[in-house]
């Protein structure tokens, strides 16, 4: 790392490794490897089939035992001579592992085995993607896969779906450029208005997701416009190609249609979902890709959503919607994920009755349990759109009959798009751990409910979880090399929730930045820690107070821009006057949103006396001299984080420049510099957000600021 202004780093063309660099595989690639397989080839298969993929996973476990131990000088030995670390691929995980001993039974289902017989490792596993997934645990838990007591441990994970949507474009959108709320440069998939013709780099990425438990990717926006509507049937080989590209490393691809397909590329005079003409439409279509794609996983729609069509032009709904296109994936085994985003978004921002938090609940909620079992309702976290701070979505809660999936953005659209270091893993890990019938509210209260314990990650067990993409062609992958941990922890949670973000976080410092060795320098990782740890709360503290969103730059959502939003028809507004601020969403007198949750939440919301500090302003409108629970009035609070978060800044900005002392060479030079480039930015960035926030509530307040610092 060179400290100061020095020479241009030299730039290596080549994708960075991200968490899997050679050196995140020392432990394993040290030691003596064996692949136990049954025969694969003939009827006569000796484990269950997991889908045409089997034979290529299981040459990948290959390739990565072969690439893994020749670089580390350990090596690939047959599964009789006493190797360090078996892969054993097997139908039946709950006998003892081959060549171990004082193994205890599990529970074939799904995920795979981890026994540890003195220093010795099994992995045992029913399918070869299961068995590369068991690979990956190794190689996370690096030197402690080996030593330490012995154990027998199942692994499986918690949901069944774990899903990443790219809104890449194959033509480069004139607005929305090649991916829309991209980051990170070009798309890994796109360029040139084609599917690119060298898809090795997408082969990379699924390796990347294979270590950390993402099983299917979703490949273009779910804004389909005509160019990329044709994936679906003109440009099938193509998709093919890319599916090819993923399924080494046992990750399906699933793909975004447009509702008014059969009219815009079928020639039909109609979309309505309960023609039958439309039906064979669509059963034809779906009948074309698997014949193409056999392990195709399925369709993600947006519809009646921001200009997007859907089943409303034909007076249906979205049951009727999802239902039409289930009917055609069915007999394949393929999935709908029908997005719960629905709002309009042509409101009149004079009318304070129409509240956008409310329209995904009064739209999903009454047609809970008309959805067909191969629907998953795919909703977003938080009732507006990825702000930086919303309450969980009531209808996570409100569809009992529905295979429900959270939806998390990983890509930083809200958050500092990437050129703020925002580590997001501990806001979606209280979303994940909201308990929608009492328990642990999103700030740490503790709310009793009544009997139903479940956490939001137990809702979505069958529907499980998916999440916006982060990446790009960028050197780095996703821009700020720092937002490769987003895409990490990400993938981790989806595989178990109940992770710990710090611990995440830990991990993914592990594998990035091994050493030829496998080892971190600890000081690097202190100060990644110090950088990162937090970074999120810093984030909503110079951006968003108290439950406030879209104060943004309108169109590119880049920056402070208080009233931005506030005169326009999105329907996301503050409504700060000389007296006070925030949204009215009361049952009492406000739009009657606290309704749409469960007890105890809709009343802890209501009552301005429970409702949590950090969510304040976006259930209540309040005076600016109201007191908080924390003891201060809103006003102070505003300044207070404010001034608070930028100086939080300049504290990542020292922590990072004291690398080059305290651990000169721990990071290499082009990270270093894309990094400072970034902190550099977030400074300027937080400087600026402070200042406009706070002059312009001093301005309509009036009120000064207590300390007296300055303000404009
Ligand atoms: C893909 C937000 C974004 C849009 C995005 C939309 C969605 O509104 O700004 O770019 O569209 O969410 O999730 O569909």
């Amino acid at each position: 790392m060179s400290p100061g202004n020095g020479p241009e780093p030299v730039v290596d063309p080549a994708p960075h490794p991200a968490w899997l660099p050679d050196g995140a595989l020392a432990a394993v690639g040290r030691r003596r490897v064996a692949l136990r397989l049954p025969d694969l080839s003939g009827p006569a298969r000796a484990i269950p089939s997991a889908g045409p993929d089997d034979s290529v996973v299981v040459g990948t476990l290959r390739a990565e035992a072969e690439r893994a131990t020749t670089v580390h000088g350990g090596v690939v030995v047959d599964p009789d001579d006493s190797p360090d670390l078996l892969l054993h691929l097997s139908p039946d995980l709950s006998g003892p592992a081959e060549g171990m001993s004082g193994a205890r039974p599990g529970s074939p289902d799904g995920g795979f085995r981890f026994v540890r017989d003195g220093g010795r490792v099994a992995v045992v596993a029913a399918t070869p993607t299961a068995l590369l997934h068991g690979w990956f645990h190794v190689v996370r838990l690096g030197e402690a896969a080996f030593t330490g007591p012995d154990a027998d441990e199942r692994h499986a994970p918690a949901f069944a779906l774990r899903v990443l949507d790219h809104w890449d474009n194959v033509d480069v959108h004139p607005v929305m450029g090649q991916v829309e709320r991209g980051y990170a440069g070009g798309s890994i998939f796109y360029a040139d208005g084609r599917v690119r013709d060298d898809l090795s780099r997408v082969t990379t990425y699924a390796r990347l997701l294979a270590a950390t438990g993402v099983d299917r990717v979703c490949i273009n926006n779910v804004n389909v416009h005509a160019r990329e509507a044709r994936l679906l049937t003109d440009d099938l080989p193509e998709v093919a190609r890319i599916a090819a590209a993923l399924r080494p490393y046992g990750v399906r691809t699933h793909l975004a249609v447009s509702f008014a397909a059969p009219m815009t590329l079928g020639g039909l005079p109609t979309s309505d979902p309960l023609d039958d003409d439309v039906r064979a439409w669509w059963r034809a279509a779906a009948d074309r890709v698997w014949a193409t794609i056999p392990d195709f996983g399925g369709f993600v729609v947006k519809a009646d959503s921001e200009g997007q069509p859907g089943p409303f032009a034909y007076g249906r709904d979205h049951a009727d919607g999802a239902n039409l296109l289930a009917e055609a994936v069915a007999p394949h085994g393929g999935l709908v994920h029908w997005r719960a985003f629905v709002y309009d978004h042509r409101q009149d921002w004079r009318d304070r009755s129409t509240d956008r938090a409310r329209a995904a609940h009064d739209h999903f909620a009454p047609l809970d349990g008309r959805f067909a079992d191969n629907v998953v309702v795919q909703v977003k976290h938080g009732p507006i759109d990825f702000q930086t701070r919303e309450p969980v979505s009531p209808v996570l809660a409100a569809m009992p009959r529905t295979r429900v999936a959270i939806e998390l953005q990983v890509t930083q659209e809200y958050t500092g798009q990437q050129r703020h270091a925002c580590y997001l893993a501990p806001w979606w890990s209280e979303n994940l751990a909201f308990r929608p019938w009492g328990g642990t509210g999103g700030d740490g209260d503790r709310v009793d409910g009544g009997d139903d314990a479940r956490a939001v990650r137990d809702v979505v067990a069958a529907g499980g979880i998916a999440a916006v993409s982060n990446v790009g062609d960028d050197r780095f992958w996703t821009g700020h090399p720092l937002a490769q941990a987003n895409l990490y922890a990400f993938g981790r949670l989806a595989w178990d929730p109940t992770l710990d973000p710090a611990a995440l976080l830990d991990e993914w410092i592990g594998l990035t930045f091994a050493g030829s060795d496998g080892a971190v320098d600890p000081r690097l990782r202190e100060v990644l820690h110090a950088v990162l740890g937090d970074s999120w709360r810093t984030y909503e503290s110079y951006t968003a107070p108290l439950g406030v969103g879209f104060m943004v730059r309108p169109g590119h959502h880049y920056g402070p821009d208080v009233d931005g939003y506030e005169y326009t028809p999105w329907g996301t507004y503050h409504f700060a006057d000389r007296d006070g601020i925030g949204v009215d969403r009361t049952r009492a007198t406000g739009t009657g949103f606290t309704g749409q949750y469960p007890a105890p939440w809709r009343d802890v919301y209501e009552d301005l006396t429970t409702c949590p500090d950090e969510l304040l302003l976006f259930f209540h409108h309040v005076p600016y001299t109201h007191e908080l629970r924390s003891g201060t009035t809103v006003v102070q609070h505003i300044y207070d984080t404010h001034f608070a978060g930028v100086e939080r800044v300049r504290e990542m900005v020292a922590a990072w420049e004291s690398l080059a002392e305290l651990a000169p060479g721990a990071v290499p030079d082009d990270v270093d510099a894309r990094v400072r480039e970034r902190l550099a930015e977030q400074l300027r960035s937080a400087v600026e957000w402070r200042d406009q926030i706070n002059t312009y509530f001093f301005r309509k307040s009036g009120i000064p600021d207590a300390r007296g610092r300055t303000i404009y």
